[in-house]
């Protein structure tokens, strides 16, 4: 009897899924290849960010990398990058940077950014601001067609004597938005302090801000208003990691 050798079903090879931490570090190991030797670097904060910090760690131990000087954005920051050696140093001694590296919550089509839902909006755009170049790591789920538009926080720092007067200020602001102000509390319940000593107050909108550019102006206005999350004008790159694969987008 002849032997068939066709199977009677068929296995198909599928292409893995990636995951959303697959994608924000496929993102970030895309802009560890911005970093030269030599170079002071801005280092971010948050989920993304942390990859790029982990990258920047694994080529300084395997010599493919040397003499960087970073620049953390948070205490969260600072730890990672001492655990894993990276030389560190502060914007006091280092007012200039080569090049920063973070994450964001959401880019808009100018690729300006809404920051700081991980609460360190402030030490963010001042290492941020000092950079030559500003690259943000991002998988495509971050993409918005108006910034405020995810629906998600979009964070305010203010000092903490009377928060809820800038809180109840802020939310008139942002009246014709439909703009839901509250205070970040931890995960006890208590108010979230940031490592600026301050408080966040998060705005929620129903549809996004109209002019961003006059929004960050009026926010910042604000007496005992230290900084907000509207990151305008200040990204040099945006590298999005999706399912088919990296783009990068440049001013
Ligand atoms: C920082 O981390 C923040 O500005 C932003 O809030 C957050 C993004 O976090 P993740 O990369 O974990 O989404 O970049």
């Amino acid at each position: 009897p002849r032997v068939h050798l066709r199977p009677k079903f068929s296995i198909k090879a599928s292409a893995p899924v990636l995951t959303q931490d697959d994608l924000k570090k496929l993102a970030a190991d895309k802009a560890v290849e911005y970093v030269k030797s030599g170079m002071v670097l801005g280092l971010g904060t948050g989920s993304t960010a942390a990859f790029v910090v982990d990258k920047l760690g694994a080529l300084l131990k395997s010599g493919a990398l040397s003499d960087i000087v970073g620049v953390p954005t948070s205490k969260r920051t600072q730890e990672q990058a001492l655990a894993l050696g990276i030389p560190l140093s502060t914007l006091d001694a280092h007012p200039h940077i080569d090049l920063a590296i973070d994450g964001a919550d959401e880019v808009d089509p100018s690729l300006d950014l809404v920051k700081g839902r991980g609460g360190a909006l402030l030490r963010e755009k001042m290492v941020e601001a000092a950079a030559d170049e500003f690259v943000v790591v991002v998988d495509d789920s971050k993409l918005v067609t108006g910034l405020g538009g995810s629906g998600l926080a979009m964070p305010v720092e203010v000092v903490q004597f009377c928060w809820n007067y800038n809180l109840v200020r802020l939310q008139e602001l942002f009246k014709e938005e439909g703009c839901d102000a509250k205070l970040r509390l931890d995960d006890g319940g208590k108010p979230y302090v940031t490592d600026n000593s301050n408080y966040i107050v998060d705005l929620y909108f129903k549809t996004p801000i109209r002019d961003s550019g006059a929004a960050g102006k009026e926010i910042a206005a604000l007496e005992g208003v230290v900084d907000h999350g509207l990151f305008l004008d200040m990204a040099t790159a945006v590298i999005i990691a999706g399912g088919s694969g990296i783009t990068v987008k440049t001013k």
